[in-house]
């Protein structure tokens, strides 16, 4: 913290006031107060944050939305709302909105309620949120988060590597979840909550889990997979696998060469057992 008030202290007045003001606006921003609807982190419709693109869609509607960028803009497309331009955007038509890009490019959607098509079409790392309703989500060629939160929900990564993510809206039970690429249904045992089985494409590499008790399950590449909290198993096939478990569960690398750590920094919990793992670390504070 220190650090980096001496460098706002170097660029001195009125420059440090508005870079200092802009960061804080932005950790504000990441930061919203309820999981409740509202619109762009609590600002209507979409707004630009420190060089970010937040947009929350509007609640009824069966969203189209598109991201893409052109000429230093983010254009955000949206045929089935009216879209509310916020801080650092303008609309150019009711369905069409821009917002310039910034120096740290990312977006992040949230479709609310229906069944939504949420698409990125650049190449900056993204967090798509489907949020209620049977939503698909499709990545850019950079790196996605993609949520599909309740309801049997595709997720399509594009190039980069991509993540399916259940840690987003809270869950009442764990999931099982695989990167098999298969389509989900809900006569078998994954992907997601039964009841609502999601079909995350064979574009997608890695997974985190919820907070309750998972079994996540890569494939032949190379998988990112993070089970958060609850007694996780955690199983990375072939590939050079990174696999964190957060104690009372298991972490099975299986083959080639994986990293397998145990973070159990919230104390309480005994570490993960191992399993064809070359590397494994234990965190504890
Ligand atoms: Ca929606
Ligand atoms: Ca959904
Ligand atoms: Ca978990
Ligand atoms: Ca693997």
């Amino acid at each position: 913290m220190s650090r980096s008030l001496g460098k706002y202290r170097v660029l001195g007045g009125a420059a440090a006031l508005a870079l200092l003001s802009a960061g804080l606006s932005a950790g504000l921003m990441a930061q919203p107060a309820a999981a409740k609807p509202c619109y762009g982190d609590c600002q209507p419709g979409v707004v630009r944050g420190f060089g970010d693109l937040r947009y929350d869609a509007p609640v009824g509607v069966t969203d189209q939305i598109t991201v893409t960028a052109a000429n230093g803009f983010y254009v955000l497309t949206d045929p089935a709302a009216a879209i509310i331009a916020g801080t650092g955007c303008t609309l150019v038509t009711p369905h069409e909105a821009r917002c310039p890009i910034g120096p740290s490019p990312s977006i992040r959607v949230r479709a609310l309620d229906g069944d939504d098509v949420v698409t990125n079409a650049t190449s900056f790392p993204a967090e798509l949120n489907g949020d209620p309703g049977n939503d698909r989500l499709i990545g850019g060629s950079g790196p996605d988060v993609l949520i599909g939160g309740a309801g049997a929900d595709v997720l399509q990564g594009g190039a980069g590597s991509d993540t399916a993510g259940y840690s987003g809206p809270p869950t009442s039970t764990g999931v099982r979840a695989d990167l098999d690429g298969a389509t989900g249904d809900d006569g078998s045992a994954d992907d997601g909550p039964a009841g609502a089985r999601d079909t995350i494409a064979a574009d997608v590499e890695n997974l985190e889990g919820t907070n309750h008790d998972d079994v996540l399950i890569g494939n032949a590449g190379p998988n990112v997979i993070d089970g958060d909290g609850g007694a996780d198993r955690v199983q990375g096939l072939g590939g050079d696998d990174q696999l964190t478990a957060h104690g009372n569960g298991a972490i099975d690398g299986g083959a080639d060469s994986d990293h397998c750590v145990s973070d159990i920094r919230l104390g309480g919990v005994a570490a993960d057992t191992f399993a064809g793992c070359e590397f494994t670390k234990v965190i504890t504070f």
